[in-house]
């Protein structure tokens, strides 16, 4: 049981007022909030220990670095990496997708096929397709079914000793739907295709464990689970990091440097070109901390009551349809009513007080499939409670009446 007064408590930011009315913040999967011993880290960096990292013989450099090297640590620990080289730090999801498919451009020739699934953001989808551009190697694309759910029969299809790599989202962004990794991941290693899980949405309502899925590449935003913005992870198994040619070039990335010939040093630095986000790093670390002590299990609980709650109260106003109805989902939903567009029910809903995002949600595959602009999706997090669901759903309801 989550003791959620005191919860909401460590979030200075939920006792605030929008347009007069107090902040239901329900859009989480865009980015969570950040609870004040997240806040009280960010501050007390800046006020005892700013330094470039990795770099000084002076105190206040060795005390960033140590600070930073023990952030890595435990991110390497929550995910269960074999080595904490393993983790790159990178500035989010993106980057950390970004990173991957650059290095493979190295790896892959004409005609090699990688498999993409219909559920992607745009951020799993535009670097891999850069990618092909690049090599002449084919995208292919694992479909969905109505429910949101990807269609395994026609994954199994696609898999043939061509597929070099697979990437896939662990939870969809736009539907909430959770994919079944593991499974996917078996049957890709069956024909020794790699695979990289975008696990931007699942990192804030799961604990994943690399070693147990076997997963080849693993990334994730620190800004979706209660840490800073521009500060993120890439897992990669320590094979295949050494395998991939760095991403940037620049200071701290290398072994030795002359006009002749750079060589590069080894993991993790080989990957982290330039200053990092150094405090976003250590206050990453300090948001994991913050979210295992009160615990995964508690969250995802307390969230799939949130979520079965909402679902309810939504699915009995007339017109209204959520678009995702896998029994495989976390706290996101998705609806349209009627032909009403989703940004003037956002607005409305901002009126109230109520953030909740709308449009395409950088999944337009999605919305394609559906053949809609767009959503209003409202996420839930562990700092939300059923009033304010009340609260929102009397607002749609409002909303509904002044636009129809
Ligand atoms: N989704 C959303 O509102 P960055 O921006 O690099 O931290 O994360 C990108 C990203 C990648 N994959 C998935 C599944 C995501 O959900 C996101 C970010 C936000 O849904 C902002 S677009």
């Amino acid at each position: 049981m989550l003791n959620l007064d005191k919860i909401r408590e460590d979030f200075p930011i939920l006792n605030r007022n929008v347009n007069g009315k107090p902040l239901v913040y329900f859009d989480n999967a865009a980015t969570s909030q950040t609870p004040q011993q997240v806040i009280d880290v960010i501050v007390e960096y800046y006020s005892k220990y700013n330094a470039n990292i990795h770099r000084g013989v002076h105190t206040l450099s060795q005390e960033a670095t140590d600070l930073y090297e023990q952030a890595r640590i435990k991110i390497q620990k929550h995910f269960n990496a074999k080595h904490s080289h393993e983790i790159i730090m990178t500035s989010g999801t993106t980057h950390s997708i970004n990173l991957v498919a650059n290095g493979f451009s190295s790896l892959l020739k004409k005609g090699d096929e990688v498999i993409v699934s219909a559920l992607e953001h745009h951020s799993n989808i535009v670097p891999w397709q850069m990618l092909c551009e690049r090599t002449g190697a084919i995208l292919k694309v694992i479909p969905m079914n109505e429910q949101g759910e990807l269609i395994l029969s026609d994954y199994d299809a696609l898999l043939s000793e061509q597929t070099q790599l697979v990437f896939v989202n662990h939870i969809s962004n736009a539907l909430g739907t959770i994919n079944p990794i593991k499974t996917i991941i078996e049957k890709a290693h069956q024909v020794g295709a790699a695979v990289l899980v975008d696990g931007a949405q699942s990192c804030p309502h799961i604990v994943p464990d690399v070693q147990a899925l076997d997963v080849d590449f693993y990334v994730a935003s620190a800004h979706k689970m209660c840490g800073p913005t521009g500060v993120g992870m890439l897992y990669g198994k320590e094979a295949w990091l050494n395998k991939l040619p760095p991403y940037q070039g620049g200071g701290e990335m290398i072994a030795e440097v002359t006009f002749e010939k750079t060589t590069y040093a080894d993991l993790p630095h080989k990957f982290e070109a330039g200053t990092p986000n150094i405090c976003g790093g250590i206050a990453f670390g300090a948001a994991l901390d913050y979210m295992n002590a009160i615990g995964f299990q508690a969250i995802a609980s307390y969230e799939q009551e949130l979520l079965d709650y909402a679902t309810a109260q939504l699915n009995a106003i007339d017109g209204l349809k959520i678009y995702g109805s896998s029994s495989h989902k976390a706290s996101v939903i998705s609806f349209n009513i009627e032909s009403i567009h989703p940004y003037d029910i956002g607005t409305i809903l901002d009126k109230m007080g109520i953030a909740v995002r709308t449009g395409h949600h950088c999944a337009q595959p999605i919305m394609d499939f559906y053949k809609i602009p767009g959503t209003v999706r409202a996420s839930f997090a562990f700092y939300n409670t059923k009033d304010e669901i009340d609260v929102f759903v009397s607002a749609v309801k409002k909303a509904k009446m002044m636009l129809s």
